[in-house]
C-alpha cells in the first residue's frame, strides 16, 4: 500500500466563498469513509487552519507560509505530495514551497489547469480576490503588496509555466503573461487533451528538475465539476482529464499535485467530491 503525504488547508481567505474552506476536510471524511482494506492508496492527512493575526493579509501569508514549509520538506525529501484547498491562493504556499526546497540552480516547471489565468495583481484586479492573483506571483512579476504575500524570495521561470484550459480572463492578465512569454492554450485550442498533457509534461521535462501539477476545478466543463467557486462554460471533461492523468503519471520528475476551489454548496449529487477522489486514485494510485 502507498501512503502520500497529504495537506489539507480549511481556508477561504482568497476567495469571496468561505464554504469552500470546508472542502479539504470534506474530502478527508469521504476517504476515510471509502476505504477499505484493500485499497492501494492511503492519504496521510495534515490540515492546515488559518492562525488569527492582525489583519486578513498577513493571516493569508501566515497561512501560505505554513504550507510552504510542508512542500519544501517534502521536495527536500523526494516525496510525493497532495495538496487539497481551499481557494486557489493556496498556490502561493504549495509553489513557493517547492521553489523553496529545490537546490540552488534547480529549476521548477508547473502545469495550471484552470479556466482563469489567475495573473492578477492588486493594481489590476477588479475583484480584490487574491485566489486571482497567484501567478503573477510566482513569476515574480507581482506588485509590493502582492510579493509580500509569497513565502519565496524565488520565482518560476515563465519558459517552465504552462497554463491550459484557459477561458476567462481580463486584458491585464493576458498582457502580463504575454509579456513574460508564459505559454497558454485556451480552451476552444484543445482537441486532444490527454496528448496535450503529455506534451507540456515532456516539454518541461527538458528545462526543468521537477514539475508540479496544479489543478483548479474550474478548469473542467461544469457539469462534470459543479462544485466550485467561479464556474465558467466550456472545459474539458472529466473523462478526458482522468485519462490524461493517467498517462502522465509514472513521469519521474512530477513532484506533487495540487486541488483547490472546491466549493461544497454548488456540488450536486457529490458529484465533484467524487470526481476529486477519482483524480487523486488516477493519479497517485
Ligand atoms: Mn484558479
Amino acid at each position: 500500500m502507498r501512503v502520500l503525504e497529504t495537506l489539507g488547508v480549511a481556508a477561504c481567505l482568497g476567495g469571496p466563498i468561505p464554504a469552500c474552506g470546508n472542502g479539504a476536510e470534506i474530502l478527508r471524511k469521504e476517504w476515510a469513509h471509502t476505504e477499505s482494506f484493500e485499497s492501494l492508496l492511503q492519504l496521510h492527512w495534515q490540515i492546515l487552519q488559518p492562525e488569527m493575526v492582525d489583519s486578513s493579509e498577513a493571516e493569508l501569508y501566515q497561512l501560505n507560509n505554513n504550507i510552504s514549509r510542508f512542500t519544501e520538506y517534502w521536495i527536500q525529501q523526494q516525496k510525493p505530495f497532495l495538496v487539497i484547498g481551499g481557494d486557489h491562493s493556496c498556490a502561493l504556499g504549495t509553489w513557493a514551497g517547492a521553489l523553496n526546497g529545490l537546490e540552488q540552480g534547480k529549476q521548477l516547471g508547473l502545469i495550471w489547469l484552470d479556466a482563469h489565468m489567475d495573473a492578477h495583481t492588486f493594481e489590476t484586479t477588479p475583484s480584490g480576490n487574491i485566489h486571482g492573483m497567484p501567478l503573477s506571483a510566482l513569476l515574480g512579476k507581482a506588485d509590493g503588496k502582492l510579493s509580500h504575500l509569497l513565502p519565496t524570495m524565488k520565482a518560476i521561470a515563465p519558459e517552465n509555466l504552462i497554463l491550459l484550459g484557459t477561458r476567462s480572463y481580463e486584458p491585464e492578465e493576458y498582457a502580463l503573461l504575454k509579456q513574460a512569454g508564459v505559454s497558454i492554450v485556451f480552451a476552444g485550442e484543445i482537441n486532444d487533451f490527454p496528448q496535450l498533457l503529455l506534451d507540456a509534461v515532456e516539454t518541461l521535462n527538458y528545462s526543468c528538475d521537477a514539475i508540479g501539477i496544479s489543478i483548479d476545478l474550474d478548469f473542467l466543463r461544469p457539469e462534470d465539476a459543479p462544485g466550485v467557486e467561479t464556474p465558467v462554460s466550456g472545459g474539458v471533461s472529466a473523462q478526458a482529464l482522468l485519462h490524461a492523468l493517467a498517462l502522465i503519471k509514472e513521469q519521474p520528475k512530477i513532484c506533487g499535485l495540487e486541488l483547490s476551489e472546491f466549493n461544497p454548496e454548488n456540488d450536486v449529487n457529490h458529484r465533484t467530491l467524487h470526481l476529486m477522489k477519482r483524480i487523486i486514485e488516477t493519479f497517485y494510485g
